[in-house]
């Protein structure tokens, strides 16, 4: 887990007929690889067969939002991460592709009705980019799959509880 201590993650199984999707994004490669691989790890440790997982991947951080939204809307898993990484260049462009994916993703969540989770780093430079993704700072695609997977179980209870339909 991370070692953050901002991080209130909890560390949960995953329910046993879950499934989840990834979408990352390419820019950045070295550091999203790293971020795919802390996600990959963590939901086969809590369960989650590699037939149960949908991997796939886009261009840039601009794109997931919209990946996210197809996945999302074929309602076929319980919840979807998005990774990235937006690195500060010097230009605005930085602040309108962060702002374009954290509103596009959230969005998708609300708009589906199904959890999207954000696991776009967004960064002043390369170090604390690595530093987040297998480095001192954890690794935040691990951070979000076990989010992912926290939210699967949160859904269940929703619907256990009456207060969804979702998947009855
Ligand atoms: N995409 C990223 O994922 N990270 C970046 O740092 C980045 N920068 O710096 O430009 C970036 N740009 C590409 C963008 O996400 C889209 O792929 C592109 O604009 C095409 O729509």
């Amino acid at each position: 887990m991370s070692e953050d201590r901002n991080q209130p993650l909890v560390e949960v199984d995953a329910p046993a007929d879950a499934c989840f999707a990834i979408v990352w994004s390419r820019f950045n490669q070295a550091v999203v690889s790293k971020l795919l691989e802390g996600a990959k790890a963590c939901f086969s440790e809590h369960g989650v067969a590699d037939d149960s997982l949908y991997v796939v991947e886009v261009p840039g951080a601009w794109e997931l939002p919209y990946a996210a939204q197809q996945l999302a809307q074929s309602k076929r898993f319980d919840a979807v991460v998005t990774l990235g990484a937006v690195i500060r260049g010097g230009t605005p462009h930085f602040d309108y592709v962060c702002e374009g994916t954290a509103l596009g993703v959230g969005r998708v969540a609300l708009d589906t009705g199904v959890p999207v989770v954000f696991g776009v780093l967004t960064t002043d430079d390369e170090t604390q980019a690595f530093d987040r993704a297998g480095g001192v700072h954890g690794n935040k695609g691990r951070d979000a799959a076990l989010t992912a997977i926290e939210m699967a179980v949160l859904d269940r209870r929703f619907a256990s509880d009456g207060i969804t339909t979702k998947g009855s």
